[in-house]
């Protein structure tokens, strides 16, 4: 299996730090993305599975379609694991706020961590039960560099980095690529990328919402590369002479996707996971 390159330094050590915290929490809150949330699973997770009760938190379930969100929170309850989801754009945090508060003892606060791979909204949910903006939030991996703790609302939470998987293979990285949690120039580049993801979309049936808000039809007999060629048409990404930009636009397509700009959808469901 090939391995990506991408694993810096601060990812390394904010492994470390958490390993070291793990035994004092009440809980981990592993943060997983609600349109592909066995994809995106934390490494770090499973291996303090064990050492401290662990729950899923599937955010961005506003850009993953109901029936999706649903059928994982019934699998997670089939599993005996705890899960909530969650839009942290508008959070209502009412039921995580009550098993959390039934997890810690009556004299302190609720101690916990929250952990995940870049970009799935840690950040987000921690200033969401902290109760104020405290962590930086943003669009981009690698936001959060160190583990740091904050306090508020009966609960003590940890921030950590994004930690991925070194060993995830490349389609793995190209599924997290498609939804902001893995960066696109370190496995193959934007266009290959993106190729690829217009492939899964096409195969899956699920074009029709490109074309919905782009205008970008996509014909059986057409190559990815035409449609890829036609959507920098359409986004007018062109390069002096007359050719067309497609790294440019394969990149816009990718973020375009990613922020869930094309309606919801659901990458993943129980039983049906192209990548596990
Ligand atoms: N639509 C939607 N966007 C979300 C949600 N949660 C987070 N986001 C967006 O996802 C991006 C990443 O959020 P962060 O909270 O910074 O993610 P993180 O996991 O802390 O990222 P790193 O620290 O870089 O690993 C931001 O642009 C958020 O606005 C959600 O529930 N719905
Ligand atoms: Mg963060």
């Amino acid at each position: 299996m090939a391995r990506t390159v991408w694993y810096p330094g601060h990812m390394a050590k904010g492994k470390r730090k958490l390993a070291e915290l793990a035994g004092k929490l009440d809980i981990i809150l592993e943060v997983r993305d609600a349109r592909a949330p066995l994809v995106t699973s934390s490494p770090i997770a499973a291996d303090l599975e064990g050492v401290c009760p662990i729950g899923v938190v599937m955010a961005k379930e506003d850009l993953a379609e109901k029936k999706g969100a649903a059928s994982w929170l019934s699998w997670f309850a089939s599993r005996g694991q705890k899960a909530w989801a969650v839009n942290l754009l508008k959070p209502r945090l009412e039921a995580l706020r009550r098993d959390l508060a039934a997890l810690g003892p009556a004299h302190r606060e609720v101690r916990l961590a929250v952990v995940g791979i870049p970009n799935v909204g840690k950040s987000m949910l921690l200033n969401a039960l902290v109760g104020k903006s405290s962590a930086p939030v943003g669009g981009i991996p690698g936001i959060t560099r160190g583990v740091s703790w904050y306090k508020g609302r009966g609960v003590l939470v940890v921030d950590s980095p994004g930690i991925l998987d070194p060993r995830g293979g490349e389609e793995i990285q190209r599924c997290l690529a498609w939804l902001g949690c893995s960066k696109a120039d370190i496995i193959g580049g934007y266009d290959v990328v993106a190729l690829d993801l217009i492939s899964v979309l096409r195969q899956r049936g699920l074009w029709a919402m490109i074309e919905e808000k782009w205008k970008v039809p996509a014909p059986p007999e057409a190559a990815g590369e035409e449609v890829l060629e036609a959507l920098a048409q359409r986004l007018g990404c062109l390069v002096q002479g007359g050719g067309v930009d497609t790294l440019l636009a394969a990149r816009r397509f990718i973020e375009a996707f990613s922020t869930g700009r094309f309606g919801p959808v659901t990458l993943e469901f129980p039983g049906d996971s192209p990548w596990t």
